[in-house]
């Protein structure tokens, strides 16, 4: 289907070329057939010679009505021009192609109405002069009269030649419906309209309204005016919508295909037309059939930051145009360069994003965006527009390889420096590392922790490293000594201090495994439960307190302890007068 919307100057006889045309009614409203003048957006259509479809959204051409002229004109990628041959051009006509040229609309035709009234040939020689300058340089002209008819069959052939020109729709693409229109119809309910221009809309669909992201379900399609299960683009479309009470959407909010768009108030834009710093601090943006107030924050000479008055679901590329109300001054074009722009907040911030600025045109790029951020995350880029091809690290986190290198190096250092000046620690908690590295998740600490290092019980360890902090490995070589004569006696406080072996040593110790702890300053090396039931095994059962002491050739400060935890770990049993004896499996086994 063909959507074309008109354009020009009030009574140059667009309503009457389209009733011509399709012979439907484009004025809707008893007040716009009662003056004789469009007010709102009408909609009619028609088969072409080669059986293709036209459908024609109608606008307003007064100075009044060019909001909706742009509500109109915003979603549709293709405009007829229309001028009349015995007024010529006038002040809309040039609003209305500035709004074309700045929303960057290619594909239209020009038209001379009124031709029966006057030679057309001086207004179509003004307009053709006109257009060279914009977007529509290259369109056909064709001078018709919708009273004789004259022309009307060439008008015709015209569209159907432009059909045939625009790009193919993309039905794979996320659905953005922008509603031109929204009512109520007795027993259906609320009702919206829009032009389809990319995606697929099925009934039974879930969608988000853009505006509250409530979810809301398809209960209904029209095509046309005609009932049907599933409409794809381009088309005019209109939605029921089930359960939703009328005044919950309204002319320029949008259907969304759920998780594919992401309300923005804060965008970066490119502006073709007047200088950024000449602009006024507050205009209208116009993009699909939305209009909002924006505060214009200048960004270079023709770049600009945008804080919206309400969030719109804005995708990387988009074109809108930014109007002055009050001098019913179309401002610029506007690309939309980023929808989700980093804060400004450092001295020098806003010149630096200028020159980032300086080198985006609007085309959605992963690799780009990703050498920007850094880090992003891939629903982020996909709710922007941005085509994700690249696996995520971790989770749904993409990284730039050359930012993700970095942070791999900036995580050792960090893990190296916190084992020189903190040694007894066992290595750096990923909570501290997260905030040294001003990571937003813990996985990403996680993810970039790589051999040699090594993730142990929360914290991030260089592995292959010694197990102990330096000077507590010495003093365990110290003490290593005196086990090895005596397994089962435990150095006293003298001896532990006189080997370095203070309570934070003997903290790092424990905790990394080297010495096993019975209790208090009372020390073993870890294997000292399983020599000693070896031991233990080897004597007349059941054996007192007494003989074990002698048999482990200890002290009881040592053995009691000891036999404690042998106890509580069934390796022995205490029986009833104190006496032990060796778990029978242990016996056997050793
Ligand atoms: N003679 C003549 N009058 C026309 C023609 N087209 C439109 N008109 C008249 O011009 C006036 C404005 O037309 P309309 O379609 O409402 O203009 P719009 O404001 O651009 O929609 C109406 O009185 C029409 O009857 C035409 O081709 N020939
Ligand atoms: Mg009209």
């Amino acid at each position: 289907m063909l959507v074309v919307a008109t354009a020009g100057h009030v009574d140059h006889g667009k309503s009457t070329l389209v009733r011509a045309l399709t012979g439907m009614e484009p004025d809707r409203w008893a007040e716009e057939r009662r003056r004789g003048m469009t007010i709102d957006l009408g909609f009619a259509w028609t088969q072409l010679p080669s059986g293709r479809t036209v459908a024609f959204v109608d606008v307003p051409g007064h100075e009044r009505f060019v909001p909706n002229m742009l509500a109109g004109v915003g979603p549709v990628p293709a405009a007829v021009v229309v001028v009349a041959a015995d007024e010529g051009w006038m002040p809309q006509s040039a609003e209305h192609l500035a709004a074309l040229d700045a929303l960057g609309v290619a594909y239209g035709l020009l038209v001379v109405t009124r031709a029966d009234l006057a030679d057309p040939r001086p207004a179509l020689q003004r307009a053709r002069a006109e257009l060279a300058a914009t977007s529509l340089a290259a369109v056909e002209a064709v001078a018709v009269s919708a009273v004789t008819g004259a022309g009307l069959p060439e008008l015709r052939a015209a569209l159907d030649r432009l059909a045939a020109r625009l790009p193919a729709p993309t039905p794979e693409a996320p659905v953005r419906l922008w509603v031109d229109r929204s009512f109520t119809v007795r027993g259906s309910g609320t009702v919206v309209t829009g032009t389809l221009g990319a995606g697929r809309l099925r009934v039974g669909d879930e969608l988000a309204l853009a505006g509250t992201g409530e979810p809301v379900r398809v209960r209904g399609l029209h095509r046309l005016g005609v009932a049907c299960d599933e409409v794809g683009p381009v088309a005019r479309v209109a939605v029921n919508l089930r359960a939703l009470a009328r005044d919950r959407v309204a002319r320029g909010d949008a259907l969304l295909t759920p998780g594919r768009f992401r309300g923005t108030d804060l965008v970066d834009v490119r502006l073709v037309g007047d200088p950024v710093a000449d602009l006024p601090a507050t205009l209208t943006l116009h993009v699909g059939a939305a209009a909002v107030p924006v505060r214009v924050r200048p960004l270079g000479g023709d770049t600009a930051r945008l804080r919206l008055g309400r969030p719109l679901p804005l995708l990387v590329g988009d074109r809108a145009l930014l109007r002055d109300p009050g001098r019913h001054r179309v401002a610029g074009g506007v690309t939309v360069l980023d929808v989700l722009p980093p804060a400004l907040r450092r001295r020098g911030a806003g010149a630096a994003r200028a020159a980032v600025l300086a080198t985006l045109d609007g085309r959605p790029e992963m690799a780009g965006e990703l050498r920007r951020r850094g880090l992003v995350r891939a629903a982020d880029l996909l709710r922007a527009g941005v085509p994700v091809t690249a696996a995520p690290v971790v989770g749904d986190w993409l990284a730039d390889p050359e930012h993700w290198r970095r942070l791999g190096d900036r995580l050792a250092d960090v893990v190296a420096r916190h084992a020189r000046e903190h040694p007894l620690e066992p290595g750096v908690p990923v909570e501290v590392l997260r905030q040294a590295l001003d990571l937003p998740d813990r996985a990403l600490v996680e993810a970039l922790v790589r051999p040699p290092l090594r993730l142990v019980a929360g914290r991030v360890a260089a592995a292959g490293s010694p197990p102990l902090p330096e000077p507590v490995a010495r003093a365990l070589a110290l003490v290593g000594a005196d086990y090895a004569a005596h397994p089962f006696r435990a150095p006293d406080a003298d001896r532990l201090t006189a080997v370095g072996l203070g309570a934070r040593e003997i903290g790092a110790a424990v905790r990394a495994g080297a010495l096993l702890r019975l209790t208090g300053n009372v020390l073993l090396l870890p294997g000292a439960p399983r020599q000693a039931v070896r031991v233990l095994a080897e004597l007349p059962q059941p054996f007192t307190l007494s003989a074990a002491r002698q048999a482990l050739d200890t002290t009881r400060r040592v053995a009691v302890p000891l036999l404690e935890l042998l106890d509580r770990q069934g390796m022995t049993r205490r029986l009833p007068d104190d006496a032990r004896v060796v778990v029978g499996g242990f016996l056997v086994s050793g």
